[in-house]
C-alpha cells in the first residue's frame, strides 16, 4: 500500500511535470492570450485580431481538428514558454503560426492561404513535425532556428517552400511548386 501510494504520487507528479497541467479552459475567443491546456471545440473565425497568443510557462494548444481563420497578423503567435501546438488548420492570416519565443513543438498542423508565411520562426527553439504549408503568399515554412524539422511538406507557396537557417533536418520533408526555392538547407523529396 505504501509503495503503491508512492508510485501513484510519483506518477501524478511526473504527469503534472510533463503536461504542465493547468485547469482546462473553454474553447478560447479570437485574440485571446492563452496558456495551460487549451482545446478547440469549434472552428474559430477571427477578424481584425490575432487568432491566439500563446504564452508560458507551459501551454498545450490542441486544435482538435478544427481551424482558426482570420485576417490578423498571426493565427497563432507563440511568445514564450514550453508550448505545443498541434492538430488542426490555421488559415488566411498574415502569418499562420508565428513563433517569436519559447521552446515550441508544432505538429500535425496545416497552414494554408496565409498572406505571408505558413509557419515562421523568428525566435525561440522549435520542433516542427508533420506540418503542411500550402498556398501561402510568402514562404511555406521559414525557420531561423535552433530546432528541428521533419516529415513536413510545403507546396504551392508564393515564396520558398521550406527554408531553414540553423534548424536540423531530421528527414522526411518534401516541397514542390513553390514560387521561390522549394527547400533551402533541408533535403526534400
Ligand atoms: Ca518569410
Amino acid at each position: 500500500m505504501k509503495l503503491r501510494t508512492a508510485a501513484a504520487l510519483a506518477a501524478s507528479t511526473l504527469g503534472a511535470l510533463v503536461l504542465g497541467v493547468s485547469p482546462a479552459s473553454a474553447s478560447p475567443a479570437c485574440g485571446a492570450t492563452v496558456s495551460g491546456m487549451v482545446t478547440l471545440t469549434a472552428d474559430l473565425n477571427c477578424a481584425g485580431t490575432d487568432g491566439l497568443v500563446v504564452v508560458g510557462p507551459r501551454a498545450l494548444v490542441d486544435l482538435n481538428g478544427y481551424s482558426i481563420t482570420g485576417d490578423g497578423t498571426a493565427g497563432i503567435r507563440v511568445a514564450s514558454g514550453d508550448v505545443i501546438v498541434r492538430g488542426g488548420t490555421v488559415a488566411a492570416f498574415g502569418d499562420g503560426v508565428l513563433v517569436a519565443g519559447g521552446r515550441v513543438v508544432v505538429e500535425n498542423v496545416t497552414a494554408s492561404g496565409n498572406i505571408d508565411d505558413g509557419l515562421a520562426q523568428t525566435g525561440g527553439r522549435i520542433v516542427v513535425r508533420t506540418v503542411t504549408a500550402e498556398g501561402n503568399g510568402g514562404d511555406g515554412i521559414e525557420l531561423y532556428g535552433p530546432g528541428t524539422v521533419e516529415g513536413s511538406t510545403a507546396n504551392a507557396n508564393g515564396g520558398d517552400g521550406i527554408t531553414v537557417a540553423y534548424v536540423l533536418d531530421k528527414g522526411g520533408n518534401a516541397a514542390a511548386g513553390n514560387g521561390g526555392t522549394n527547400c533551402i538547407n533541408v533535403a526534400c523529396a
